[in-house]
């Protein structure tokens, strides 16, 4: 198998998501430390615009958002699926509930000042991690939650998590992980990665072994690469054969393309149309550092527009 390279940075809680699904089916990968603001002049030459963390890249392939990273792994290494049949629709939803609402949630606390930690090490860094996140939420359609609404909503999340893990089991929906493990680890991570609020996780014990549970997936050391190798090893890489189809009749496989997240961090990639199914979208862009290369996208929460219509 081609190496699997992360491009992340270790304060990230979707990468803090990949990483534990890396390690959890005990696969080899390499790492891309990206700076945590932009400018990535070694990252946005493989995705072509899409600007959030983490991106995978697998030679001349790039996977965007950890819910297409997460179907990608699935078949790779060991360890018992992240999608069980008998649980499938419910761990996907709650999977994409998390990802989105408590999300948000955990975004609201972790900023709270006592729950900080050394998220902002540097002098100077908060000041321009907010003017980078700014630009980034230009154009962005969601709902920030305020203290009480955060407070409350993880509250009731614990809670319930309690209740769900109260009969021994391991993980969320039994004896074996799910993806919605995942997805609750990685905010769960960063709500207490500042060392804020552990007394609520000591309030629930047993989400706090599962979370014990979790962490020893996360956060492993891995094989630093450079970001001019990481570029080198697409220039030096063929795109993976695609199935090429669309189901949109308005827009036909070979059309030019913008896609990118509806909700936030909108920055779309600019490209050949591909593929275009259910589950992914496909499209071919070339840069003079990257050679061709297939930039992929989940279709959930991304559009697609064509730029010749
Ligand atoms: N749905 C995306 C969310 C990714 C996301 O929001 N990542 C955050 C960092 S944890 C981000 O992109 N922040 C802005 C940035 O890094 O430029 C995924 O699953 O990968």
């Amino acid at each position: 198998m081609t190496e699997l390279i992360l491009h992340h940075y270790p304060e990230s809680l979707f990468s803090e998501k990949a990483r534990a699904m890396l390690n959890a089916k005990g696969l080899a990968w390499r790492s891309v430390i990206i700076p945590m603001i932009m400018p990535r002049p070694d990252t946005i030459p493989l995705t072509g615009g899409y600007r959030r963390t983490p991106v995978m890249q697998v030679g001349a392939d790039v996977y965007c958002d950890t819910a297409l990273i997460a179907a990608y792994l699935d078949d790779k290494g060991t360890g018992p699926t992240f999608f069980p049949a008998a649980h499938r629709l419910a761990a996907q939803t709650l999977a994409r509930w998390v990802d989105t609402e408590l999300f948000w949630c955990s975004v609201t606390l972790r900023f709270l000042p006592e729950n900080m930690g050394n998220f902002f090490a540097e002098p100077g860094s908060a000041a321009a991690f907010a003017e980078d996140r700014a630009n980034f939420a230009q154009g962005a359609v969601v709902r920030r939650f305020s203290v009480d609404e955060a407070v409350a909503c993880y509250a009731t999340f614990l809670g319930e998590m309690e209740a769900q893990l109260a009969d021994g089991r391991a993980y969320l929906f039994g004896a074996d992980w799910s993806i919605a493990d995942f997805s609750v680890y990685h905010v769960l991570w960063f709500i207490h990665a500042g060392g804020g609020m552990l007394d609520w996780l000591e309030r629930h014990p047993h989400v706090a072994a599962w979370h014990a549970r979790m962490r020893s997936y996360g956060e492993k050391p891995w094989h630093d690469l450079s970001g001019p190798d990481a570029l080198a090893i697409a220039l030096a890489s063929e795109p993976e054969a695609v199935e090429h189809g669309s189901d949109m009749p308005e827009i036909s496989v070979g059309s030019l393309v913008d896609v990118g997240p509806l909700d936030y961090g909108v920055m779309p990639t600019r490209g050949t149309l591909l593929k275009c199914d259910v589950a992914t979208i496909v499209i071919r862009r070339e840069h003079t550092l990257t050679g061709p290369v297939n930039v992929h996208f989940p279709r959930h929460g991304f559009g697609i527009k064509n730029l010749l219509s």
